[in-house]
């Protein structure tokens, strides 16, 4: 079976995708999500430049010598743009060589381990009362698992903090939209925030939270401490994990289970935080790390140190990630939560799909292949449109991570 074409397909129902259609000669077609939030561009020149030329004549069924050749021939090796044009050619040769067996691709991978996927939602809210009721909300939907975020008093325009009711879209702008961040203004507002949520929905509802990089170890170790009376699922990215020493610190001073990864290319990103066992769950995911194939070796990895998987899923992330991802989460053993944040009507029309959501949980259908189409005529109508995620500054003005 030959790779006789691949495009790349960049649309904006709501917001940018990038999507890779590869084509073969026997009629069967497989796609991909390449999308870096905020850098989308990047990705299309690296895929159409560098990526798609050597693809043309291969056979679309050696998935991995495709992967080794993309990843060992870069020379380069790793980094979002590499790793997220790789993602988009393995998630769709998975696709292909599940269509042309007539499989849901989780059978591929080694069949179902479950029936369905724990997904948990975004609550956002400006202060603590907005943040309880949203919350609230999201359990009346049927959610088992709710990330809360909030405002914080005093800071304007927090992390987290949507504009539309169960849609959250940081993307807001072409150039970046500077926010303001206080870390003692935060750490001392948050508990109070997670007593209040406790007080009012009781303890069955798995509540995360999301430090989205901002804090030092130590200012982590005292957030996570904090938190252990109102026995959070997870505290994410409470440091940023450049440095993954630096969880040594936070995992001797709190039982809060530890989640990190979103941002994470590769095995190397995680190694030390999993074999040293200083995290419990992994948030890399398909388009972020290469794809399945590379996603399913993080994994075994991690389960060797009871790891388990948080597959990041955010707008940003198409469809076609989260169809993956969903048969990725289906048959994978060591299966923690996968995150969900609710895509637009006009992005699930543009990217047709057979998962469906029940009672706080995703289940993948049994179309063969990842069950996630793309519709480009449709797509055609939504031309790209340039935007940018927000920065954040302290209030001095020094420059922070967002
Ligand atoms: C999450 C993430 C996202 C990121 C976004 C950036 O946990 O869902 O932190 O919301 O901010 O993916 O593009
Ligand atoms: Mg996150």
């Amino acid at each position: 079976m030959r790779i006789t074409g691949a495009r790349v397909i960049v649309t904006s129902p709501g917001r940018n995708f990038v999507t890779l259609k590869i084509e073969t000669d026997q009629g069967v077609y497989g796609i991909g999500d390449a999308t870096l939030n905020g850098r989308e561009k990047s990705v299309v020149a690296y895929l159409e430049d560098h990526v798609i030329p050597v693809l043309i004549g291969r056979d679309a069924r050696r998935i991995e010598d495709i992967w080794q050749f993309l990843y060992r021939g870069a020379y380069w090796r790793r980094g979002p743009v590499t790793m997220r044009a790789i993602a988009a050619v393995d998630v769709a040769l998975w696709d292909i060589k599940a269509k042309a067996l007539g499989a849901p691709l989780y059978d591929l991978l080694g069949g179902r381990s479950r029936d369905g996927v724990l997904v948990y939602g975004h609550a956002n809210g400006s202060d603590l009362e907005d943040t309880v009721e949203a919350v609230g909300r999201y359990i009346d939907a049927g959610y088992k698992a709710v990330r809360a975020q909030s405002g914080v008093p005093g800071l304007d325009l927090a992390y987290g903090v949507g504009r539309g009711d169960m849609y959250y879209e940081p993307a807001d702008a072409t150039l970046p939209t500077e926010t303001t961040w206080d870390t003692r203004k935060y750490l001392r507002y948050l508990p109070t925030l997670f007593e209040a949520l406790r007080k009012e929905h009781g303890f069955d509802v798995a509540l995360l939270h999301d430090g989205h990089h901002r804090m030092t170890p130590r200012e982590a170790a005292q957030l996570g401490k904090s938190l252990e009376p109102y026995d959070l699922f997870w505290l994410e990215d409470s440091t940023p994990a450049e440095n993954q020493e630096a969880f040594r610190l936070i995992r001797q001073h709190t039982t809060t289970p530890l989640a990190v990864g979103e941002v994470f290319n590769t095995i190397w990103d995680a190694k030390d935080l999993i074999q040293e066992q200083l995290i419990d769950y992994i948030r890399t995911t398909i388009v972020g790390a290469g794809g399945l194939t590379h996603l399913r070796r993080i994994a075994d990895f991690a389960s060797l140190w009871s790891v388990r998987t948080g597959c990041h899923g955010a707008t940003d992330l198409s469809p076609v990630t989260m169809g993956a991802a969903l048969h990725f989460d289906t048959w994978v053993p060591n299966f923690g939560i996968q995150e969900y944040m609710r895509h637009s009507e006009e992005t699930d029309a543009v990217f047709p799909h057979d998962y469906r959501f029940d009672k706080g949980m995703l289940y993948v259908g049994d179309t063969p292949g990842h069950g996630v189409d793309i519709d480009e005529a449709l797509a055609a109508k939504h031309p790209y449109e340039p935007r940018q995620l927000p920065v954040a500054r302290l209030e001095d003005g020094t420059m922070w991570n967002w």
